[in-house]
């Protein structure tokens, strides 16, 4: 157990993904399980986000921040590279580490933006006459780089060594295909994703997320 402040989370207050864990406090929350380290979290609204005090934490007025007493972070990118690093989250291998981060870059810079622009596309331009051409060409960005890292991954069970902070981060950037049905194109992604979403670190932290999405459902 670590002697570290108590870290606080920035969270939404109604995450609109109906408490499917798919928003980035998700990758926080789950790398603070992952190493053992208790947190709290704070609820924001989409107002408040944009507001002048979350805005001194978070420039963007995002989701999430992290607290870590006189430490505050946003990015999620670099919050769980901080966790990561503070605790057991990398190998102790040099280089396993800075293959470890490597991927995370991946994850965050190459597999996560046309995921994203995805949802653009899906939650804005719907009503758009182009909008089935434009989603087919954001699917099939999509589609190349899943079928590159499909490749890569092969038979194995995590992208190095063993678990790490690069798998957890490439794991929750695929999550957010869940429900788009590209993932089960590509067997041995959709498994990497079950084998991830199975360990008892991340269980915790979904569980916790739709705890607290249910508790605001019932008020
Ligand atoms: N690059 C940022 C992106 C943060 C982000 O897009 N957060 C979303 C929630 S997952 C958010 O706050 N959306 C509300 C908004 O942008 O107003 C990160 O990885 O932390």
């Amino acid at each position: 157990m670590s002697n570290l402040p108590k870290p606080v989370v920035t969270v939404f207050e109604r995450s609109p993904d109906g408490g499917k864990g798919l928003a980035r406090d998700m990758r926080v929350r789950w790398a603070l399980e992952e190493v053992g380290q208790p947190y709290d979290v704070r609820p924001v609204s989409f107002d408040a986000m944009k507001e002048t005090e979350h805005r001194a934490l978070h420039p963007f007025g995002q989701i999430p921040t992290y607290e870590e007493g006189s430490l505050t972070l946003f990015e999620s990118g670099a919050i769980v590279f901080h966790i990561a690093s503070r605790h057991t989250g990398f190998p102790e291998d040099a280089n396993a580490r800075a293959r470890a981060i490597n991927w995370m870059f991946a994850a965050l810079s190459t597999v996560e933006p046309p995921i994203v622009e995805r949802e653009v596309v899906l939650y804005l331009e719907q009503d758009e006459s182009w909008f089935e051409q434009r989603l087919h060409l954001v699917e099939n960005r999509i589609r190349a780089k899943l079928t590159d890292f499909s490749h890569r991954l092969g038979e194995a069970d995590w992208l190095d060594s063993g678990f790490s902070a690069g798998d957890l981060m490439t794991v929750d950037v695929l999550r957010r295909l869940s429900e788009s049905g590209l993932l089960e194109e590509f067997p041995n992604l959709a498994e990497f994703v079950a084998r991830a979403e199975a360990r008892p670190a991340f269980r915790r932290a979904f569980e916790a997320q739709l705890a607290f999405f249910n508790a605001g459902e019932a008020v």
